[in-house]
C-alpha cells in the first residue's frame, strides 16, 4: 500500500530574500500604519508622515528621572562582568570590548519597565493597531575610538528570513543614552526606502547570528539597489540629547558609521512586534534563532512588563 506523506503547509512568502543570484527590489505589499488617529496619541499628519518616511523623531519624550535611572543602568550593566561573557553579550569584532547585549527586557528591571513605558507603546500600539510584544530587546554601546559600524540592511529582511516574522508589522524604538551628534556613528535611515523591499543575495548557513550580529555581511543590500534607494529618497541621521527616541519602521533601510570620536554613542533598542504577526518557522530554513535573539514563545504583551 503507499503512503501519502502530508506536506505541512507552508506560509506563503511575501518577500522571498536569499533565493536568487540576482538582487530584486519589490513592492511593500503590507501597510504601513495599522489605526487611526482616534487610536491614540499621533494625529492624522503626524501618521501620514510615518507611512511617508517610515519614521517619527522625538527630542524630549521622556523626563529626566526616566532617563537617568537608564543611563545608571547602562553603566551598571557595561561594568558588570557576568554580563560581558553571558549568551546576551556580543563583542566586537576586532576587539573584547562590549557591542551589544540582547534581551535586557527579560535581564534588567529597569529595562523591562522602559519596554513597557506608555509614553512608548501609546505611540507603537496607535501605529500597529493593537496589542504588541517584544521581539527583540538591545543595548548597543558603539564605544568610543574603537565602536564599529553596522552596515546597511533593513531589519524585517532578517527577522523575516531568519526568525519568521511573515508581515511588516513592526517596528524598533532607539531610545538614546548618550548624545547623538554627527561625529559618534549615529543612526542614518533612507526615509521612504520601507515602501521597498529590496531581497538580498546569498544562503542563510546555519547560525548565521554569531557572525551577523558582530559584523553583518549577509542579508545587505547590493550596492546598486542601495545607490538607488538614496537617490530616490535621500537620507537622514537624527541627531539630539540623551533621552531622544527615534521610532522607525521594520523595513527602513538604515545603517551606522563606525565612531572614533571619544565620545561613545550607547542606544537602548526596543522592538516591538504586532501580536497579530507572531514568527513562523524561518523562511531561510534553518533552525530559529534563540528566544533572548528573536522571541517566539514568550508573548506576553509589552502592556503586562511592567
Ligand atoms: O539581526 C538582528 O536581528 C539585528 N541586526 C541588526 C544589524 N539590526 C537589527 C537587529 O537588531
Ligand atoms: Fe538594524
Amino acid at each position: 500500500m503507499q503512503q501519502t506523506i502530508e506536506a505541512t503547509p507552508r506560509t506563503v512568502d511575501r518577500y522571498p530574500s536569499r533565493v536568487d543570484a540576482q538582487p530584486h527590489v519589490s513592492a511593500r505589499a503590507d501597510p504601513v500604519v495599522y489605526g487611526r488617529p482616534d487610536q491614540g496619541p499621533l494625529d492624522q499628519s503626524v501618521l501620514t508622515q510615518y507611512e511617508d518616511t517610515g519614521l517619527l523623531h522625538f527630542d524630549a519624550l521622556f523626563g529626566a528621572q526616566d532617563l537617568a535611572q537608564w543611563t545608571d543602568e547602562l553603566d551598571r550593566l557595561r561594568h558588570d562582568e557576568s554580563v560581558k561573557s553571558s549568551p546576551q553579550a556580543i563583542i566586537e569584532p576586532d576587539s573584547r570590548d562590549l557591542r551589544s547585549i540582547f534581551a535586557v527586557h527579560q535581564t534588567s528591571d529597569v529595562m523591562r519597565r522602559l519596554a513597557a513605558h506608555p509614553k512608548l507603546l501609546d505611540i507603537v500600539e496607535q501605529i500597529l493597531g493593537g496589542p504588541v510584544y517584544v521581539h527583540q530587546s538591545r543595548i548597543n554601546y558603539k564605544g568610543g575610538f574603537r565602536g564599529k559600524e553596522f552596515y546597511w540592511h533593513s531589519d524585517f529582511e532578517t527577522w523575516h528570513v531568519e526568525d519568521g516574522l511573515p508581515a511588516m508589522r513592526t517596528l524598533s524604538c532607539s531610545i538614546s543614552l548618550t548624545e547623538n551628534t554627527p561625529y559618534n556613528g549615529p543612526l542614518m535611515l533612507i526615509p521612504g526606502s520601507h515602501h521597498r523591499f529590496v531581497s538580498c543575495v546569498g544562503q542563510t548557513p546555519a547560525d548565521h547570528y554569531k557572525a551577523s550580529l558582530r559584523r553583518q555581511e549577509l542579508g545587505v543590500p547590493d550596492d546598486d539597489s542601495l545607490a538607488k534607494l538614496v537617490q530616490d529618497f535621500g537620507l537622514i541621521a537624527p541627531t539630539g540629547p540623551a533621552g531622544a527616541v527615534t521610532m522607525f519602521e521594520c523595513n527602513v533601510m538604515h545603517g551606522s558609521n563606525s565612531n572614533i570620536t571619544p565620545m561613545p554613542r550607547s542606544n537602548i533598542f526596543i522592538v516591538y512586534n504586532s501580536l497579530e504577526n507572531k514568527p513562523v518557522d524561518p523562511f531561510c530554513g534553518q533552525a530559529p534563532r534563540p528566544n533572548h535573539i528573536a522571541e517566539r514563545e514568550d508573548f506576553t504583551p509589552a502592556r503586562a512588563l511592567v
